[in-house]
């Protein structure tokens, strides 16, 4: 004798499942981003009438990695021309090194000056 089970109805409820895919028309939106690399800084130091030019080299070659050859050549381009680039960096690295020039400067009881600008600026 067959025995009749009735089911009952799902306890839960909720929003019907998504339609199985009927492959059709579909819609892609890629979304573009757009990266830009980080703004650089180059670090700019000035020519004064009194630091004198021994300082700026050993400077130049402590807080910017230049050999003595290369340091001699950026500090007599700043004599020359008034100020020359030092280095490229980071805006955080570029700060750092203003700091440690400035501050290596005052102690000595030197002018010397430098700053921090965007390139291509
Ligand atoms: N003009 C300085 C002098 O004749 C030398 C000097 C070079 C000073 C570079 C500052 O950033 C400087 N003693």
């Amino acid at each position: 004798m067959a025995t009749n089970i009735q089911l009952s109805k799902p306890l839960v409820t909720g929003p019907k499942p998504a339609a199985p895919d009927q492959g059709g028309d579909a819609v892609l939106e890629r979304l573009t981003q757009k990266i830009e690399p980080p703004r650089m800084y180059q670090v700019v130091m000035l020519n004064d009438d009194y630091t004198p030019m021994e300082f700026v080299v050993q400077v130049i070659q402590e807080f910017f990695n230049k050999d003595r050859e290369a340091a001699t050549q950026i500090m007599l381009k700043i004599h020359l021309d008034g100020k020359a680039v030092c280095g490229v960096y980071s805006k955080d690295v570029a700060a750092t090194k203003v700091d440690q020039v400035m501050e290596a400067a005052a102690k000595a009881g030197h002018p010397l000056q430098c700053v921090s600008e965007p390139t291509g600026s």
